[in-house]
């Protein structure tokens, strides 16, 4: 890893022209590097400018020529974002002006910042957790007002709040284990068995609570996947273009329409979804739209949300049956799936007592008409929310595939360490390692014991300069 020593530097603004475009810088010689630039016109030098004061001034080039009129602010350590030094520059914001002050900087002696180099000193230099790190990259991707407050609630620690407050519950368990290893002798009397298991279960408790909020926290962060699919021509197109207000996808009378996938955001209430249409699944002869078939397939396996569209007109049909049955091993067993009735406007006398859909969802719905269609909303709602209500979604989730593989790691060490309280015969020491690895997997969480190769991967996906 590069040296914290190192004065970074980057444009943190977006690219391109803007009012005013931003460059950051982080390390000994922030301050130091921008001063050779700058010149505030009350005539101070930038060094002797309060610290969080925005100072107007001038920039000089190395020609000694003024290249802009601009504000800079410094800020002391360890009082900024990464603990360090740090300078701002607000420049106006030209793109091809901004890389020329950048350039300048560098050449003054700062590196490039890496991708999310800064928010990562903000870590090591403990001004936020790994879970308020990972919310700074989730806010800045949030595309929906549901998921820009699950990061914000992250953000200000909600997450790390939950996860410190179970690791000290394993500390204060594994202190009082420990304590007994020391004096074997007295272990019947230090080692209050159903005291310890109580206090086991109870952390179990608080992990499950914390799983069984990662689906709806992970779905938030990336969007849910709501797949449309079933045979040709019962209007999965139609249902998708209703539910976008546009005529995103072809619709047409003849089977076999839609040949590729097709995704689209959308958002009900605030929770992000991805809308997906596929090709009618049947036996194709050609072999383009045989793949439009394998494609569907692969749609439905990755589902979040499965849609099988009938035509509510012709009724249960055998090619419906069918992938209705191939349904059960292709979609994951998480994804909950539902059964939408489209044309319904057409006719409602059909027959849907067919034990093969006795355990889904019926909705009958129009894409014509646009029947039915808040009631799938909610539907879809309340599926990827796991029923809770809009309000509590803001509530610290876990929301990344990394907590969650964490967590079960911590459940299992729990569950051994009952299974050793349970099991008399065994030893304190046996306890105390389940309890130290239950506390080294929530650890990771928070990135008190993360390995450094993880931390890296995890910040090398966040835009420069942040
Ligand atoms: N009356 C009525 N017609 C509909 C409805 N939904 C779709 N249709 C018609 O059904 C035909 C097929 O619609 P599509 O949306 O293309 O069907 P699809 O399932 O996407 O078909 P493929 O792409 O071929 O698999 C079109 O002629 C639509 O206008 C509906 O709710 N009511
Ligand atoms: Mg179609």
């Amino acid at each position: 890893m590069d040296s914290l020593n190192d004065t970074i530097a980057a444009i943190a603004t977006p690219p391109g022209d803007g009012g005013v475009g931003i460059l950051r810088l982080s390390g000994p010689d922030s301050v130091r590097l921008v001063a050779k630039f700058f010149r505030p016109f009350s005539g101070q030098t930038f060094e002797s400018c309060p610290a969080r004061l925005l100072v107007a001034g001038s920039w000089t080039g190395g020609d000694g020529l003024v290249e802009d009129n601009l504000l800079c602010v410094r800020f002391a350590a360890p009082a900024s974002y990464t603990g360090q030094e740090t300078a701002e520059v607000h420049a106006h914001g030209g793109g091809f002006h901004l890389r020329s002050l950048l350039q300048a900087l560098l050449q003054a002696g700062a590196r490039l910042a890496r991708p999310g180099e800064f928010t990562q000193r903000a870590f090591l230099n403990g001004k936020m957790d790994l879970t308020q790190a990972e919310a700074v990259a989730d806010l800045i991707s949030s595309r929906a007002a549901l998921s820009r407050q699950a990061a914000a609630r992250q953000l200000e620690g909600g997450l790390q709040r939950r996860v410190e407050a179970l690791r000290k519950k394993v500390l204060d368990l594994s202190a009082q284990v420990e304590a007994s290893v020391d004096f074997p002798d007295e272990q019947d009397q230090l080692l209050p068995r159903e005291e310890l298991a109580r206090s086991v279960a109870e952390a179990q408790r608080a992990v499950q609570d914390l799983l069984s909020g990662a689906r709806t926290g992970r779905l938030l962060r990336q969007g849910a996947k709501v797949v449309l699919c079933g045979r040709p021509n019962v209007g999965k197109s139609s249902i998708l273009n209703a539910l976008l207000g546009t005529a995103r996808a072809i619709v047409h009378d003849l089977p076999g329409t839609t040949r590729d996938f097709l995704e689209e955001p959308f958002q009900i209430e605030g929770f992000p979804l991805v809308l997906v249409d596929t090709a009618g699944l049947r036996l194709a002869d050609d072999a383009v739209e045989r793949e439009g078939v394998e494609r569907s397939r692969r749609a439905v396996h990755q589902a979040d949300v499965v849609l099988l569209v009938l035509d509510a007109a012709e009724g249960f049909m055998r090619e419906d049956r069918e992938i209705l049955e191939e349904l059960g091993g292709l979609a994951s067993q998480e994804a909950p799936k539902m059964v939408l009735l489209n044309k319904s406007d057409l006719s409602n006398r059909s027959d849907w007592s067919d034990p093969a859909l006795k355990d889904f969802l019926l909705l009958r719905v129009s894409a014509r008409t646009g029947q039915g269609l808040d009631l799938l909303k909610k539907n879809i709602f309340e599926k990827v929310t796991v029923g809770r209500p809009a309000a509590d979604l803001g509530e610290a989730l876990v929301t990344r595939e990394r907590h969650e593989s964490a967590l079960r790691r911590a459940e299992a060490s729990l569950a051994q360490a009952a299974g050793t309280l349970e099991q008399r015969r065994l030893g304190s020491e046996f306890l105390s390692g389940d309890l130290r690895d239950c506390l080294d997997s929530l650890g990771e969480i928070v990135g008190a014991t993360t390995r450094q190769d993880v931390l890296s991967a995890i910040f090398s996906k966040f835009c420069i300069g942040k």
